[in-house]
């Protein structure tokens, strides 16, 4: 409760928590308006009438027909008729948070933006995670893509750095999204497979559009199955353009880092997870809120001079390419806290629209074709999904600063704009709202030197498809290329087409020959004789392996039954709280479960509901039971624990359990020592994620 300094009462009684991070924060202040509590009110109609009867509906006799004059049933069921709103065509399935962002360094070398220039201030944001491929109704754990999106309530109006948590892109222009996309949703005879891109249209799309290579290598690794929302990178993907007050541009590419390192799940454990909890992710980020972990994220630009344009080996403006970070190194500048979660998933969450063409002054595009495409197709969208030109005026979407100018009507106008001027030039309201000049805070596109013909073709520059995707795999570390080749075979193992299977390794054959081939060994195809690369190059920090490590807010399943050594497990479960680690006691039985000197803790989860992926570390004490079914729980928790690499922790009871089971002195084990010695390993075991050498 100490994370919650604030408090204070609603209209109709109730307690709220408002946490000292999420005090005086302007977005929430705007968004307190439109607030609604309907707890303890009279039940009316939209009209404000009050209603006596909501359960039986108004008919002729009690038997009899069913009266059209009933106002409050037809308005009721109305209502619910339309309750839908047409999902997002892409990043349909998706959870979000407040937070704030705060500056650590001041960029005004490079960019005039507010938000990036004042270290005192902090900015409210709204932060959209979402997965690409699924409807809205999906499992969180798909192998997928995520999405990212931020959008900074600025002073200068409302700042969207739409990322995923992959780098880079499919395509390199926009015209070929719906493609793209067409060839990863379910396939349209059947609908069939659902959230997933392990079926022929995908793969018949891979192998021939020779620019997704990249992209594809880091969809097959460990990064599209992340542990968490709060353990992802974010990309802005796009090359941007940073313009500083003198006009001076640079180009810039925007990375979130979180804080608690980027860490992935394993292949089986976020299949099952599809079934133990859809919403894998989404409780993870809720929990996490709830209990005051809030999420962190800073901010990285990579930051190239004008000049430096043409010194890559790779276009700067090709959305297939990263900058690796051994070349340009990731300039941290601020941190984004996620303190608070929605209060409506609907009003909030599904309503909110990014943009990426919602920049400030200091932030503009460059010619990137993707990203060009990206400046028309995202207000499009929302057009049909929000129904109507007004869905700015939507609270979640409204920037914090006032917004004037001659627009009007359409459907759901909320504002209503006073006086009789709507019009640009007037004499009528002194030619008012008035154009601000940019050294007055008015947008000004940066002056690029524009010119050439009109013509449909792509720049020479853009035709090195397979490098980065060399580079990347050379970069991944033994157990993390292992599990890219286990999911390319089970991708392409479910591809019914052989030659779809073919012509995918003789196309990977280009990213690396022996990668290819072990691939064709394991889908029933002629491994490739030819191909390979002659790229060596590698970027380190490609591999989470050198990621930041840590085992705050790690889960640990801690499995008791009566009779455990009281004092000792209540020093070490203090020990682990207090080292930031999240504890689920597991019993039999929900209720009490009691140790010796009585000592005794409430189980949140008994052996129905308790699942070893639903936690990042075991911790088996146990006590003594007969429970069949307990017993059996107990050695499935071993088992996968052991197979995903996870921490296991085992005192008094437990340890038998792991001489019968073989798991003594294996790495990432722990059992002997006394409670402070256990317990500190125990940390710091937890804190290496996965022990992958295991
Ligand atoms: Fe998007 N993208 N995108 N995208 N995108 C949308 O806009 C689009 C791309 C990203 O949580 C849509 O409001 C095109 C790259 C995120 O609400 C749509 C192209 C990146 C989200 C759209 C791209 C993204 C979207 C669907 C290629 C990483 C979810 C709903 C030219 C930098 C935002 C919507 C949220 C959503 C178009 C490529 C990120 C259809 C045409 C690259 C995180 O407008």
């Amino acid at each position: 409760m100490d994370n919650f300094r604030f408090q204070f009462i609603t209209s109709n009684g109730e307690v709220c928590k408002l946490t000292d991070k999420w005090k005086d924060n302007k977005k929430d202040e705007q968004l307190e308006i439109y607030r609604v509590n309907d707890k303890g009110k009279a039940m009316t109609t939209n009209q404000g009438l009050k209603v006596s009867e909501d359960e039986l509906s108004l008919t002729g006799g009690v038997r009899g027909p069913t009266l059209m004059e009933d106002f409050h049933f037809r308005e009721k069921v109305t209502h619910f008729d339309h309750e839908r709103i047409p999902e997002r065509v892409v990043h349909a399935r998706g959870f979000a948070a407040h937070g704030e962002f705060q500056l650590y360094e001041n960029m005004e070398r490079y960019t005039k933006a507010n938000i990036f220039t004042d270290t005192s201030k902090k900015t409210p944001v709204f932060v959209r995670f979402s997965t690409v491929n699924g409807a809205r109704g999906s499992a969180d754990t798909a192998r997928d893509a995520r999405g990212f999106a931020t959008k900074f309530y600025t002073d200068e109006g409302n700042y969207d750095l739409v990322a995923n948590n992959i780098p880079v892109f499919f395509i390199q222009d926009g015209i070929k999204f719906p493609d793209v996309v067409h060839s990863f949703k379910p396939e349209p005879l059947n609908d069939i497979p659902q959230a997933s891109t392990a079926h022929d249209n995908f793969w018949d799309f891979v192998a021939n559009n020779p620019e997704n290579a990249h992209m594809v290598m880091w969809i097959m690794s460990d990064r599209a199955i992340p542990r968490s929302f709060r353990m992802m990178e974010g990309f802005g993907v796009n090359t941007f353009r940073f313009v500083n007050a003198e006009g001076e541009a640079s180009f810039v590419k925007f990375h979130w880092k979180p804080v608690l390192g980027t860490h992935s799940l394993v292949w089986e454990e976020a299949q099952k997870l599809m079934g133990v909890d859809p919403d894998y992710h989404r409780n993870d980020l809720w929990n996490a809120i709830e209990r005051g972990d809030y999420p962190e994220y800073e901010l990285g630009v990579q930051i190239v001079e004008q000049e430096d344009e043409f010194k890559f080996d790779f276009d700067l403006l090709d959305a297939t390419k990263l900058i690796p970070e051994e070349e340009v190194p990731v300039q941290i500048i601020g941190k984004m806290t996620l303190t608070k979660n929605v209060d409506n998933f609907f009003a909030e969450t599904e309503q909110v629209a990014f943009h990426p063409g919602n920049v400030v002054p200091g932030i503009d595009f460059t010619n990137d074709p993707l990203l060009q495409a990206r400046l028309f197709s995202y207000i499009d969208t929302q057009l049909i999904r929000l129904g109507g030109p007004n869905f700015h005026e939507i609270p979640i979407n409204r920037p914090i600063c006032p917004f004037h100018n001659n627009q009007r009507d359409g459907y759901h106008r909320m504002t209503i704009n006073t006086g009789r001027v709507n019009y640009h030039r007037n004499s009528l309201a002194g030619n008012t709202p008035t154009p601000v000049p940019p050294e007055e805070g008015g947008y000004k596109h940066y002056e690029e030197k524009v010119e050439g013909r009109k013509i449909r073709a792509r720049s020479k520059s853009f035709t090195d498809f397979f490098s980065q995707a060399t580079m990347f795999w050379n970069s991944m570390s033994a157990h993390e290329k292992k599990h890219i080749i286990d999911a390319f075979s089970f991708e392409l193992g479910k591809v019914k087409s052989k030659s779809v299977r073919q012509q995918n390794v003789d196309f990977f054959a280009n990213v690396n020959l022996e990668l290819a081939r072990t691939i064709a060994r394991n889908i029933g195809v002629a491994p490739p004789k030819s191909g390979g690369s002659s790229v060596t190059k590698t970027s380190p920090a490609l591999s989470q392996l050198n990621t930041r490590k840590s085992a705050k807010t790690r889960k640990v399943a801690v499995i008791l039954s009566d009779g455990f050594d009281g004092p000792s497990v209540k020093w070490i479960l203090d020990y682990l709280k207090a080292e930031g680690l999240v504890l689920d006691i597991i019993s039999e039985d929900l209720g009490i479960v009691k140790g010796t000197n009585g000592v005794q803790f409430e189980a949140m989860e008994n052996v129905y509901t308790a699942d070893p992926v639903l936690y990042d570390a075991l911790y088996l004490v146990r006590g003594s039971s007969k429970n069949r079914r307990f017993n059996e729980k107990i050695a499935r928790f071993l088992d996968e624990s052991y197979r995903h690499k996870k921490t296991i922790g085992a005192t008094e009871h437990g340890v038998e359990w792991l001489n019968v089971n073989k798991l003594t002195n294996k790495r990432g084990v722990i059992t002997d020592g006394n409670a402070a010695d256990f317990a500190k390993r125990f940390v710091e075991a937890v804190a290496q994620h996965r022990h992958w050498d295991r």
